[in-house]
């Protein structure tokens, strides 16, 4: 594989580990835990993994030596460091005994089900150490749920002679590797699973996991562009931006690079829905801004929508809800299938209320095609393919002619549209997220060595010193609460939407009027690897603001 100069030099980056892991470990463990929610519902379904006490390690004079073979699985979207993962796993397990293996099931929880899988080599690890991306073995969405891939995973578990599966994914992944962890267990099989805190999204979070990997980077990254796009905006002054950002239902990486770029209007869908705002509320509240900037003479300006927005406006939030019910089949608990997309949204509209009818026949035809076509395997909207930016953009539009009709001033509103996510999601990770997800794949290995199963590998105290962070694990069972998927109620880990009296938001809304008026831009800049440790070293500002007042 060529390589590039960066790549070649970034290949020599030996990231750092905390000091509890840079030798023999024990574990100590804590008291008994419970879920966030429903207690009695999640006991009852994980009577094997429920409870299980955090796990935190500790240096050892001598640990188990034992070889362990272990199978990794990259699941749903790509983040940056999801290879210095699998590194750190790989150095783990051959630290524990040279004799270790590890293998990688390719393209996703769908490598175990139907046995495709490559034994990593010292070569091919030494390949991706620090680089971004999920190409080292692949990723996919298929949702590991069923008795049957559970028993055919097992096939190729006991030839393999594997011990345990590390799955790397978000909250509905890492839900599916606890149902596996689970039924394992019951089955006296002796499989270990352990998960690994992984999204973008940063909706991943709880009192035990800081971040998930791949927000730092991936959030760096989109603020550059902004960043960039913000210059660009300051010296032509003539365009408002439209900038939709990913991050699925939650606004952490609109809310992040709104700390990091100071943009002119930032949304936080959450706020929305607090709010209770409607779409046209929405458009207002941009639309003033824009006519506000306009009398001072600034008919340019930047403005970050988060991806998942549309779903948190109440009257579509409700719509979406029973959208999600009609087109799951009562009878299986699975999608409905149409044979084409005409039939699935006439199914639609003859099976919803009159009042989700009208507000589905208010929004323009692509959007209303989106709502009503098929989610992902976990049933989430495809809100990626919404173009929020290009329907809030032209609803300004419009909101802006009708008030100069009524003789207001409004100044000149030409736009530029912008959509960041893929962009983001494979760059090279960040030497914070280099550090921790090597950190988060060695530790893996420790959970293994130590029996445990049903844990996520969790790295705290990550705003200190890496020397300083603190490694162990937490039982997934914790993090799990009953919610309403697919129109059946799931046991699911909580997803954690941003908090409106946290205090990233917090510092975001005390600052905010004075960024929609002011130009008072931030131009990040990129990801740096070599200099300052002020350049080079920060976490994000949400999980800095997070620490600070604990
Ligand atoms: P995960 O939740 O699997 O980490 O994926 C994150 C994400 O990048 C979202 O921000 C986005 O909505 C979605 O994936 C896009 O999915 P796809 O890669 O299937 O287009």
């Amino acid at each position: 594989m060529e390589k590039s100069a960066l790549q070649k030099a970034r290949a020599a980056y030996q990231p750092k580990l905390p000091k509890a892991l840079q030798g023999p470990v024990k574990a100590v463990e804590g008291k008994p835990t419970q879920s966030v929610g429903n207690q009695e519902e999640i006991k009852k379904l994980f009577p094997n993994t429920y409870g299980m006490p955090v796990v935190e390690f500790q240096p050892a004079e001598s640990e188990n030596t034992q070889p362990i073979n272990v199978g990794i699985i990259l699941s749903g979207g790509q983040a940056p460091g999801g290879h210095n993962v699998v590194c750190g796993l790989y150095d783990g397990v051959k630290s524990l005994n040279k004799s270790s293996k590890l293998y990688g099931f390719l393209m996703g929880p769908g490598g175990l089900v139907d046995h495709k899988y490559l034994e990593f080599t010292d070569e091919y690890i030494d390949e991706y150490r620090n680089t971004g991306g999920f190409d080292i073995i692949g990723s996919g969405r298929t949702k590991l749920e069923k008795v049957e891939q559970f028993e055919s995973g097992l096939q190729i578990i006991r030839k393999l002679g594997i011990n345990a599966i590390v799955i790397i994914g978000g909250d509905d992944s890492n839900t599916n590797a606890c149902v596996l962890a689970e039924y394992y267990a019951a089955q006296k099989y002796g499989v270990q699973v352990i998960g690994c805190p992984k999204t973008i999204d940063g909706d991943l979070k709880n009192e035990q996991i800081e971040t998930s990997f791949g927000f730092d980077t991936a959030c760096k990254t989109y603020s550059e562009l902004i960043g960039n796009i913000q210059r660009d905006c300051n010296s032509a002054r003539k365009y408002w931006h439209f900038i939709k950002v990913m991050g699925r239902s939650a606004s952490h990486i609109a809310l992040e690079c709104a700390l990091q770029c100071q943009p002119n209007i930032c949304l936080i869908s959450e706020e929305v829905e607090a709010k209770q705002m409607s779409l046209d509320d929405v458009v207002e509240y941009i639309a003033k801004a824009v006519a506000k900037r306009a009398e001072d003479g600034n008919n340019f300006g930047t403005v970050v929508i988060p991806e998942g927005l549309i779903e948190f406006i109440p009257a579509i939030k409700k719509l979406i809800a029973q959208l999600n019910e009609v087109l799951t089949d009562p009878a299986t608990g699975e999608p409905r299938q149409f044979a084409s997309a005409e039939e699935q949204i006439d199914f639609v509209l003859g099976n919803i209320t009159a009042e989700n009818k009208a507000v589905l026949e208010s929004l323009p035809a692509d959007v209303k095609r989106q709502l009503c076509l098929d989610r992902d395997p976990h049933g989430n909207v495809q809100v990626s393919l919404i173009e929020t930016e290009k329907l809030l953009s032209a609803m300004v539009g419009k909101k802006l002619a009708e008030w100069k009709k009524e003789g207001k001033y409004v100044g000149k509103f030409g736009t530029q549209h912008h959509f960041f996510g893929y962009e983001g999601r494979c760059a090279a990770p960040s030497n914070y997220d280099a550090d921790y997800c090597y950190s988060l794949g060695y530790n893996a290995s420790r959970l293994i060595s130590n029996g445990k199963t049903g844990y996520m590998s969790v790295i705290r105290n990550t705003t200190a010193p890496a020397a300083e962070w603190i490694a162990g694990g937490v039982p997934i069972t914790m993090m799990m609460n009953i919610e309403r998927r697919n129109g059946a109620n799931k046991p699911v880990i909580r997803k954690a939407l941003v908090e409106l009296d946290g205090a990233p938001f917090k510092y975001f809304a005390a600052h905010r009027d004075q960024w929609a008026r002011e130009t008072a831009y931030v131009y990040p800049g990129p990801i740096q690897y070599w200099g300052p440790s002020e350049v080079c070293d920060q976490c994000t500002k949400t999980l800095a603001l997070e620490q600070q007042k604990k």
